[in-house]
């Protein structure tokens, strides 16, 4: 047994480049149960990030009581992460959920049954269809819901009411991985495969902290860092992340200076040769502009820019440049920045120029976040058309009517579709007086929170959230639908590369709540919407159902499902697309003959302008004459919109942590991951907070022209003049409201989204940050992360170690006593017995600047004293390792 809290990753199992990945099987049951009283096990994949790990539901008595990792997946061999291991069921089993509708009757939800409420939907629905028309209506989806629930989602708004206001959270998550899929292939469509781990002779991270993000996909680069043959490791990061830890080259940029490094890295592939040029001739366009572009990026140019090393840059691109096999990952420290598609489409473009493409090795995997993310893409419940469809194409439009057996005019295609923000924005000026919210909590997810709690809350916006659980979104709906989570529902789901999974039905849901699938074709019947022939437009009786009439729409495009039925995906292992005739197992690569989608008459966009986002338009794409080859795209690097002045001198960033999901409305449910990383912080360079007077633990309130948060400190290892803020915390755990404690890191980022992806900077803001009174113990960020104090960073502190080297740069044994002796257990955050010493700091007063470094000493941060983030017996979970090829206990069966 290990305690998979203390040691994220569990126990090693080493391998050699081309060798396979060992097996090892993760099994974690509730406390009591031993594993001969389990009923039953049933099939599905953790939902608890776009990794899509395949695994098993112990279900026992009607209820979820644990998980095993299946051995014969794809995609993680047996392994489990915390959140798979512990909140994928312990967050849905509680009884906290919503079980009853609930309608707003004299400013108070009040509870109802399911005709009261869905009654209430379809009168003002009608009522507003009537009077002002679909562009009244907006829908808000996610990146968490099935398949077969967004594909009925996008047919009933497209071909049901026809608003081109549909969108989902994964705008702000994955926008920016379909765009630049888009705009250098043609087609979303990841082309690499996880197994390129297995293969590769290096691993770029571009904004990526795969070790809290997808902590199974970091195992396996684990193993083959700790294999004979360990490839090199480029990370691209202003914190010191595990990632970073174990890098070769630490690129610690300034955030919102990507393009600028990037340009430099291009450039020394072209001074030193390092390209293919047949393949560049063969297979591609535009290079001529890509060298251009790059031309006064030297390493000097980029050092200045980026405050990385230029010895840094020539390292890190002569990895790339020397490498025979590169895997690249990008995620949101590129997508959520400034100029994020111009940005992510050079690492396309790296790859491009070595012709490092659809060979095992050599994968491109724009990342996604949400375990469904790629779904919504593919369904078009994000706005896109179903079926990476071209909405300029007519031809594309007419499938999409013939399919559906309605008038192609119906399709909203006369304009690009409604982003998110956008959706907020009509909201806000009152066009939009319908908004469905489905699966997510944009009241603490979106940018700047003040505004979009005073959109939600506006009197004329009719507002449904349909949830898990009583959400800070749901306090300000009209309506609330109680849903069906995961293992309480049926449907399929698209992990990171292009693996489908099938999720069964494990238990009922509780009380009365209804799966996302069951409610949407419920209000379709309701509001009768029909097709040509008189019949209903959503026919469907089930999922797969459903999931049928997706497969019809898949024929002949990138993502063709047709191969893949709900029976070919119970036993094994998932499957990736595209599947079909040809191709019955799947395709682990796309890409591998370099044929791109990029025919005018296959392609799904026409591409953008990337400085401005102005689309390129059929004409100009047609003149273009792509013919199957890729394109390499640029912008030119432009500063971000906001960066630090005399008012607000630090750089302000926000991201994740290992043991949370989001809002946390399920890890937060879940005992031993909350106690690992209980509340908010901040995180401040060792030398700020020394400027500062600032202490571990101190609480600052940090200020942009948006909000305000106050929070206490950790000292960590982040660039000097950046602030880190993950944005984990909202209110429904602390009073439901702001007032008074601000800690959501969304109170201070900014409207502003990428040109072309659409997607919001949650990643650069200018901020101030003031000392408003002593802490009483350590911050309650984890120490085993990113998070962990400064310089106690040493690999090894996943097993619970933190600290234990941070003596030297900051602890003096004296310095201990501040914090009353490591008394904080750290079990449930709460603070030490000790109280700083008054003398140590000034209460009030501190400036942001001018103090100088020596008034501080810098001892005086103890960093020694701060408890390792600890599990528990309840984080103890059960690893085994079937002998290679033998048949691993949860294997074939099902
Ligand atoms: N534990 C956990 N795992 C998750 C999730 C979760 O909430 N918790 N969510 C899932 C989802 S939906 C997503 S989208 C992914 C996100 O996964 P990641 O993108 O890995 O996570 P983040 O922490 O948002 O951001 C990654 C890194 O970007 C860095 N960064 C900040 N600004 C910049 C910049 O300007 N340039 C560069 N190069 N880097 C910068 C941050 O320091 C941070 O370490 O994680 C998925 N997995
Ligand atoms: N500052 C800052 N902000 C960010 C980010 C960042 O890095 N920094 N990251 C952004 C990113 S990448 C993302 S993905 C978003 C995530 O932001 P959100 O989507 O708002 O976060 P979640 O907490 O995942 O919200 C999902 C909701 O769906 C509910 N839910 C779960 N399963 C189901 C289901 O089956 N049916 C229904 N109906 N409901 C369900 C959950 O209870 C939860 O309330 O946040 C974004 N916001
Ligand atoms: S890596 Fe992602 S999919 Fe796998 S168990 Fe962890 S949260 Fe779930
Ligand atoms: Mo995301």
């Amino acid at each position: 047994m290990i305690d998979r809290i203390a040691d994220i990753w569990g126990t090693r199992t080493p391998y050699a480049r081309g060798g396979h990945w060992p097996d090892r099987i993760d099994q974690l049951l509730a406390d009591g149960v031993i594993e001969s009283e389990v009923d039953r096990w049933v099939q599905s994949a953790c939902v608890l990030c776009s990794n899509g790990c395949g695994l098993d539901i112990a279900v026992k008595d009607g209820a979820m009581v644990g998980v095993r990792g299946r051995a014969a997946d794809l995609v993680n061999h047996g392994r489990l992460g915390p959140k798979g291991l512990f909140a994928s069921w312990q967050g849905v089993s509680t009884k906290e959920r919503l079980t009853r509708p609930l309608i707003r009757e004299n400013g108070t939800l009040v509870e109802t049954d399911w005709d009261t409420a869905m009654d209430r939907i379809v009168e003002r629905s009608g009522k507003l269809l009537a009077e002002k028309g679909p562009l009244s209506h907006a829908f808000y989806t996610s990146g968490q819901l099935f398949l077969e629930e967004y594909y009925a989602l996008a047919v009933l708004g497209k071909a049901g009411i026809g608003t081109p206001h549909m969108d989902g959270n994964t705008r702000l998550c994955t926008a920016t991985a379909a765009a630049s899929l888009k705009e250098s292939f043609g087609s979303d469509g990841q082309p690499g495969t996880a197994a390129d781990v297995d293969e590769c002779d290096a691993i770029f991270l571009f904004g990526h902290n795969v070790a809290e993000t997808q902590t199974v996909l970091w195992s396996r680069i684990l193993d083959r860092l700790g294999g004979p043959d360990r490839p090199a490791v480029v990370c691209v990061d202003p914190r010191r992340t595990e990632v970073a830890q174990l890098a070769d080259v630490h690129l610690a940029l300034r955030p919102g200076t990507n393009l600028a490094l990037m340009h430099g890295l291009i450039r020394e592939l072209f001074v030193h040769g390092w390209i293919n040029e047949e393949f560049i001739a063969a297979h591609t366009l535009k290079v001529e502009d890509l060298s251009a572009a790059v031309e006064k990026w030297t390493p000097e140019a980029v050092a200045e820019t980026c405050g990385v090393e230029a010895e840094d840059v020539r390292r890190a691109a002569e990895i790339f440049g020397t490498s025979e096999r590169v895997l690249s990952t990008v995620l949101q420290g590129f997508y959520q920045s400034s100029q994020a598609t111009a940005a992510s489409c050079q690492v396309n473009n790296l790859h491009l120029l070595r012709g490092m493409i659809g060979r095992p090795g050599c994968g491109i995997l724009q990342m996604n976040g949400q375990p469904t993310a790629q779904n919504n893409r593919e369904c078009g419940a994000d706005g896109d058309l179903p079926g990476f469809r071209n909405w300029e194409n007519p031809d594309h439009v007419n499938e999409l009517a013939a399919l559906w057996n309605v008038d192609p005019a119906v399709i909203p295609h006369w304009a690009p579709p409604t982003h998110a923000m956008q959706i907020m924005r009509y909201a806000e000026q009152g066009s939009v007086g319908f908004l469905w919210i489905s699966a997510t909590n944009p009241a603490v997810s979106m940018p700047e929170l003040p505004r979009i709690r005073e959109i939600l809350a506006r009197e004329e916006l009719f507002v449904v959230v349909q949830d898990l659980y009583m959400t800070e979104t749901a306090q300000y709906a009209d309506v609330v639908l109680p849903a069906a989570g995961w293992g309480e529902k049926t449907g399929t789901f698209t992990n990171i590369d292009r693996t489908v999974h099938l999720s069964e039905k494990a238990v009922e849901p509780p009380g009365e709540a209804r799966s996302d699938l069951s409610i949407f074709l419920d209000y379709s019947r309701r509001m009768d919407f029909r097709n040509k022939d008189g019949k209903p437009l959503l026919g469907w009786a089930g999922p797969e159902d459903a999931y049928r009439a997706w497969q019809e729409c898949t024929r002949g495009r990138p993502c063709d499902y047709t191969g893949i039925s709900y029976a070919k995906l119970r036993g094994g292992s998932g499957i990736q697309w595209p599947c079909n005739d040809e191709r019955p197992d799947g395709t682990e690569r796309l890409y591998a003959d370099a044929d791109f989608p990029t025919d005018p008459d296959y392609c799904e966009s026409y591409g953008h302008d990337l400085l401005t986002g102005a689309t390129v338009g059929p004409q100009a794409y047609r003149a273009m004459a792509p013919g199957g080859r890729a394109v390499f795209k640029t912008a030119s690097y432009a500063p971000p919109h906001e960066e630090p002045d005399g008012d607000y001198p630090f750089r302000y960033t926000t991201g994740r942590t290992a043991y949370h999901f989001h809002t946390r409305t399920k890890t937060a449910r879940s005992k031993p991951l909350n106690r690992a990383a209980p509340d908010a912080w901040v995180e401040l360079s060792a030398p700020d907070a020394t400027r500062m007077g600032v202490l571990e633990g101190d609480i600052v309130s940090v200020r942009s022209r948006r909000g305000e948060i106050v929070v206490p400190v950790r000292v960590g290892d982040i660039r000097e003049g950046t602030v880190f803020a993950p944005f984990h915390y909202g209110y429904w755990d602390a009073g439901g409201s702001p007032d008074g404690h601000p800690r959501a890191a969304n109170e201070l980022t900014m409207t502003e989204w990428d040109p072309v992806s659409k997607q919001p900077v949650f990643k650069n803001a200018a901020v101030q940050v003031k000392r408003v009174a002593a802490g009483a113990g350590p911050s309650p960020a984890p120490t085993t992360t990113a998070s962990r104090p400064a310089g106690t960073g040493a690999y090894g502190a996943s097993h619970g170690s933190a600290g234990h080297d941070g003596a030297g740069r900051h602890g003096s044994p004296d310095s201990r006593s501040a914090y009353g002796n490591g008394a904080n257990t750290g079990q449930d955050g709460s603070a030490g017995d000790g109280a700083i010493p008054a003398t140590a700091i000034p209460a009030t007063g501190i400036p942001t600047t001018g103090i100088p470094t020596t008034a501080i000493p810098t001892t005086a941060i103890p960093a020694t004293v701060i408890p390792a983030t600890v599990g528990g017996p309840d984080a103890e979970v059960q690893e085994t390792f079937p002998l290679p090829g033998a048949d691993g206990k949860n294997g074939d069966r099902s």
